[in-house]
């Protein structure tokens, strides 16, 4: 997909006889086909900040203004959520790059890729300016993000730039996915070139094509699950196409094995489709525990915690089903977070891309011709009167709003009641932030609406006040660069997730529930939300306090964003949840199903 947003022309500079170190890496960008760079401005980059707008014109990559390294970085994350393809972000020094951590580790355990250029001051002290170039230099600046990125490089020459933001392209490019680092000495960049080293051709350092798991092994999975009697498939991380979409279900179909999904994950499976066992969560339902504990045989695809999972299901019994796992996540393994979560037990271990493996399966597979014991019930349909406004509230109201609309929800907040919204294609949903860092919201929303521009899809987030407050600035680059896309900020006014913790921390300490909001909510003052927006050229609507106002409000806000707004709703949702969200249950059944 090409840049859909209008650019900021440069007026044309003057062909000067002189080619600097940043002209030679910002050609480069450029025959990478980087559609966009993220960045907020800084001098250890002005170099360059010079050569993509005035040697390469601003185009391919295209530069996003953003008002913190935190939502350049999301962008980055929410467009290749959205279309599986690579962006560009730029980070200033030791600082920007601190600013922007905490989005990469999302953007890590998210497994999507992304190519952060850095910046730093002169590596050689004779060439550093008093004070301000001394304190944005780093002895060993990728040291800040080595524990979360797939690479990192400082490179000391244009050619072994090159190489760096080659091999960076490459191996972010690479399954499984992730964001790699070029640390750009500022120096190099400003250095004179007497002419430009030949520049390489991309086409010849892509990523390579994904491998294939051994015929052996695939045979071998495919007699387990042929010969099943209660097969169940735990669909985690895949892809956005219609034809990996359809495969899946093919394969479920075929082997009439119930499929589970997840909300840390993006639509992978309808949720309609009478296979599914739901509701998607960020922990089993007691349905799907079941399903897991009942199943002989399981197939894992790139499922985020298996282990974890399984001993939800199964406590400390044994784990009697026979496990086949389709993933490659092994290969991004690293020891500062643990991301890699517990180690699960595999009978049969496909050591590939799930949408690799699928098709390989499917063929491979026999049909069982019975339907499996126990079919799932299909997911609730249900919409009530409500006196409140609940998160079921906003999911009935969001319902009946997106009715007959092409929507794809970029975020959903916390507490998410998983049973009242379905998902019927790879879009309908983005799954979450990966890390968990809370403040990805807004970001990864404007990224990827600035990904669907021209799909016909409304970008639309539910998102936590919380999460909004955080990285509210995100939506000044959605209006400037006119990116629409919808916020319902599902505002209980406090940080309330941890308002539960707190209540269930008094609860075990006998200790005064009443407490729990101190430290938490976000009140006196009430934030304006909608006011927030509006201060950066958004329309911004609420507070919305009445249930039967929010479809109608969501529903002209849909409207404004397919005429090309940036619209924030102010939802006053009642603090509390409508499913699990902390685990906690899933903790219990745990211990239960030990004992
Ligand atoms: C960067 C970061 N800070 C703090 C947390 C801890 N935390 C988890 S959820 C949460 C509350 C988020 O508030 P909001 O988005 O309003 O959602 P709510 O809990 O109110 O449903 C907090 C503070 C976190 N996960 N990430
Ligand atoms: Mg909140």
């Amino acid at each position: 997909m090409k840049p859909r947003i209008t650019p900021e022309t440069p007026l044309r500079s003057p062909s000067g006889e002189t080619v600097w170190g940043s002209d030679a890496i910002a050609r480069l960008l450029h025959a990478l086909e980087l559609p966009y760079v993220a960045l907020n401005p800084g001098a250890s980059f002005r170099g360059l900040h010079d050569s993509l707008v005035n040697d390469v014109g601003n185009r391919e990559p295209q530069m996003l203004l953003c008002l913190h390294e935190e939502s350049a970085v999301s962008i980055a994350h929410g467009y290749a959520k959205a279309t599986g393809r690579m962006m560009g972000v730029v980070l200033h020094s030791n600082v920007g790059l601190m600013h922007g951590t905490m989005a990469i580790f999302n953007a890590w355990c998210d497994r999507v890729p992304m190519l952060i250029l850095g910046a730093t001051g002169p590596w050689d002290a004779a060439r550093r300016r008093p004070w301000i170039d001394w304190i944005h230099t780093a002895a060993d600046q990728g040291a800040l993000v080595r524990g979360y990125t797939k690479w990192d490089n400082q490179p000391a020459s244009v050619p072994a730039a090159y190489d760096a933001l080659l091999r960076a392209a490459q191996m972010a490019m690479t399954a499984p996915r992730g964001p790699t680092y070029v640390n750009l000495d500022a120096a190099l960049q400003e250095s004179a070139l007497s002419h430009l080293p030949p520049l390489p051709d991309p086409s010849r350092f892509r990523a390579p094509e994904p491998p294939r798991p051994a015929p052996e092994l695939v045979a071998r999975a495919a007699d387990l699950l042929s010969r099943a009697a209660a097969p169940v498939i735990l669909v985690g991380r895949g892809n956005r196409t219609i034809e990996s979409w359809r495969a899946r279900v093919a394969l479920a179909e075929k082997l009439q094995a119930r499929a589970i999904t997840d909300l840390k994950q993006a639509a992978a499976f309808p949720t309609r489709h009478p296979l599914h066992v739901g509701p998607p969560g960020s922990f089993l339902s007691d349905a799907s525990a079941r399903a897991v504990r009942e199943a002989d045989v399981l197939l894992a695809l790139d499922w985020i915690d298996l282990a974890g999972t399984l001993n939800q299901a199964y406590g400390n019994a044994p784990v009697t089903a026979k496990i086949v796992s389709a993933s490659c996540d092994v290969h991004v393994h690293r020891g500062f977070s643990m991301d890699y979560f517990g180690l699960p037990p595999v009978d049969v271990n496909l050591l590939a891309d799930p949408d690799v493996v699928v098709p390989l399966l499917l063929e491979a597979c026999r049909a069982r011709p019975q339907a499996p014991a126990g079919g799932a019930p299909p997911a609730e349909d249900r919409r009530g009167n409500h006196e409140v406004l609940s998160l079921r509230a906003v999911a009935d109201a969001l319902n009946e709003a997106t009715d007959g609309v092409d929507v794809c929800l970029t975020r959903l907040p916390l507490g998410w009641p998983g049973e009242c919204r379905h998902f019927a294609h790879p879009l309908d949903y983005l799954g979450g932030d990966g890390g968990a860092g809370v403040g990805a919201g807004p970001g990864i929303t404007v990224g990827a609406a600035l990904g669907l521009q021209g799909s016909g899809r409304v970008p639309l987030a539910l998102l936590g006040d919380g999460d909004y407050l955080m990285s509210v600035t995100a939506l000044w680059t959605a209006t400037h660069y006119r990116i629409p896309c919808l916020f319902v900020v599902c505002n209980n006014r406090s940080f309330y997730n941890d308002e539960a913790h707190q209540e269930r921390v008094a609860k075990t300490r006998g200790r005064p529930v009443e407490n729990k909001w101190i430290g938490q909510r976000i009140a006196e003052p009430d934030i304006d939300l909608a006011a927030l927006a509006v201060a950066q050229g958004a329309k911004g609507l609420g507070p919305v306090t009445e249930p039967a106002r929010l479809a109608p409000a969501i529903a002209e806000g849909i409207r404004a964003v397919q005429d090309g707004l940036v619209w924030v709703i102010d939802a006053r949702v009642r603090p509390g949840y409508d499913a699990d969200i902390s685990g906690e249950r899933a903790a219990r059944l745990e211990r239960a199903a030990r004992s």
